[in-house]
């Protein structure tokens, strides 16, 4: 039994040092000791020595039994921490790997200029209010004093819903708005998505975006509007900028302008952009507003007096950065996007 005893011993050690994963450790351990495993065979054939001799190989059974099963333990260990750090090696980062990069996008040019202009104004004491694209024919036109012929409201001019419901046309109706629920005296801009169905070309799309201004208080004059518009235009575009004041009509002001100003690219000398001209786009309309519009909105136009302005902020966008088509503000072309 001594012999047999030392031959396992050898043998299961010798397993053990080639077992290379877990699972052969386990099939060792099974082979030696399971339920009819070698080593738990001989143990039960100690019955069978005689008593002189059965304390002896019990001993060295003993012996034998504990040193293979701490073997076993550290042959188990030392492969589990070795799968752990495959495991690791697998996983590992190359840090010097290259690996194409990932762009961050950035907010739209519009989106940009719209921020832009919201924050000039609130520096120039203006608060920015937020209104609806589906509005009323009230809003949009009745109580702007527009005439029930007036050619904007012709269904070719105007994307309709219903009788009394329009996709808003410019962001006027915002003037209704503030006045009817802020009252008197006010000083507020809002900006936003308008839409007429203009035929497409450089400079006219069917949805576009205006920024509109309005001031109501006791002796609000024109020569406000005038300086107010300068000092947005120089803050915005530059100090060398000029403007141009048009006179125009609109049912809601009165008197009524519309205002260029200098080409950014000649600075007013005359070139291909401006068709020589020396100004650029018509940017915006403006105006005092129409004493029917205060009265309209519970306003006393013998007390009060006010002015608005609309501004086409894809225009401003064209002009500041030189972009000749306002398609190009709507493709979503990413070799045009990334340029802002
Ligand atoms: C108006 O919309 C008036 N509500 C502006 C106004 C407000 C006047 C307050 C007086 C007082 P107009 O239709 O001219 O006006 O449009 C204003 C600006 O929007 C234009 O100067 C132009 O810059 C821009 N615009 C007009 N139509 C288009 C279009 N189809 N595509 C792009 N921009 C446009």
């Amino acid at each position: 039994m001594r012999e047999q005893l030392q031959n396992l011993h050898d043998q299961a050690l010798e397993a053990l040092e080639k077992a290379n994963h877990l699972e052969e450790v386990e099939s060792i351990r099974l082979k030696y000791f399971g339920k009819k495993g070698e080593m738990t065979q001989i143990l039960r054939g100690m019955g069978k020595l005689s008593k002189e001799e059965r304390p002896k190989m019990g001993a060295l059974a003993n012996e034998v039994r504990e040193k293979l099963e701490k073997a076993l333990e550290e042959r188990k260990a030392l492969l589990e921490e070795k799968k752990i750090d495959l495991q690791m090696e697998a996983e590992d980062l190359d840090v010097t790997l290259t690996k194409e990069t990932i762009r961050l996008g950035h907010r739209h040019p519009l989106l940009q200029t719209m921020e832009e202009l919201e924050n000039l104004f609130i520096e120039m004491g203006f608060t920015v209010v937020d209104g609806p694209e589906i509005e009323s024919v009230e809003n949009n036109f009745d109580a702007l004093n527009s005439p029930k012929d007036h050619p904007s409201r012709d269904l070719s001019d105007t994307f309709y819903i219903d009788e009394d419901t329009l996709l808003r046309t410019h962001t006027s109706p915002m003037q209704i708005r503030a006045m009817k629920n802020l009252g008197a005296p006010l000083r507020i801009v809002s900006s936003g998505r308008v839409f007429r169905p203009d035929d497409v070309d450089d400079t006219h799309s069917p949805m576009f975006h205006q920024l509109e201004g309005l001031v109501v208080d006791k002796g609000v004059t024109m020569a406000n509007l005038i300086e107010t518009l300068n000092v947005f235009i120089k803050e915005f575009f530059g100090e060398e900028m000029q403007t141009r004041f048009r006179p125009h009509y609109f049912p809601f002001t009165e008197p009524s302008t519309e205002v260029d100003v200098t080409c950014m690219k000649c600075k007013g000398a005359g070139c291909e952009v401006c068709n020589y001209t020396g100004w650029s786009l018509e940017l915006l309309g403006a105006g005092m507003v129409h004493p029917n519009v205060l009265k309209n909105c519970g306003i006393d136009p013998d007390v009060y007096s006010g002015f608005a302005f609309g501004l086409g902020i894809d225009r401003i966008a064209m002009v500041k950065y030189g972009i000749k088509d306002i398609r190009l503000l709507f493709g979503n072309d990413d070799r045009f996007l990334r340029q802002f």
